[in-house]
């Protein structure tokens, strides 16, 4: 007879666990900015997105408020370990803004104010499962998190959640950004462990 101590498995976690593997929780709420947190007024902000014909659409900070957002609360993935459960954001989902966007692109660049850039394929912004977001647990995003507005998308590692965003160029051919190039994951899938490139 076999007795299966709850330590057998070790470090995996649980089924059902909301941690990926080799993440731990964390109930802080870690800074990580790769430069100096641009400090960027709503009254200038602007977003757009340029599809890969060059149209290019934009939205000031009274458009992005007038469209109907929604209050998304999502667990948060680092690629240096620390998980966050249960965090609660509020903004705009892409698929309204991409909505009116005509485009056969698969590919998606973000840009954010600063400087930073961070690839992803389109469809991983669709279908509710990425935001503009512009509140942070019933606040103003912070600046140092990312205010006034960042992208959002949780079912990735959270560089690409890319701070302070300004801009979605849609392309037909994938191009690496900022940790992408820096030898990061071009995907970054938490539950995969996709944290470095050949993960
Ligand atoms: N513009 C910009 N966005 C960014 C970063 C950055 O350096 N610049 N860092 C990324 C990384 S590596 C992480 S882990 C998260 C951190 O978000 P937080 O500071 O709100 O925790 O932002 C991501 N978005
Ligand atoms: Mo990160």
């Amino acid at each position: 007879m076999t007795i299966i101590s709850r330590g057998f498995h070790g470090r995996r976690p649980a089924p059902g666990t909301k941690l990926p593997p080799g993440q731990y929780e964390t109930t802080g709420f870690p800074v990580l900015s790769a430069g100096p947190t641009p400090r960027v007024p709503r009254d200038t902000w602007e977003f757009s997105v340029t599809s890969e014909t060059g149209k290019r659409h934009t939205w000031d900070w009274s458009a992005l408020a007038a469209l109907p957002s929604e209050t998304p609360t999502v667990d948060l993935h680092c690629v240096t370990k620390w998980s966050k459960f249960g965090t609660r954001w509020q903004g705009v989902s892409l698929d309204v803004l991409l909505a009116d966007v005509e485009t056969a692109a698969e590919y998606a660049l973000v840009s954010s104010y600063g400087g930073y850039t961070t690839n992803l394929p389109l469809e991983d912004l669709l279908d509710g499962k990425a935001w503009i977001v512009h509140g942070y647990d019933g606040q103003e995003l912070a600046p140092e998190h990312g205010g006034p507005a960042r992208l959002l998308v949780p079912h990735l590692y959270l560089w690409k959640s890319a701070k302070w965003v300004r801009g979605i160029e849609l392309r037909e051919e994938d191009v690496p950004g900022f940790w992408e190039s820096a030898g990061y994951h071009n995907y970054g899938d938490p539950w995969k462990e996709q944290r470095y490139r050949g993960d």
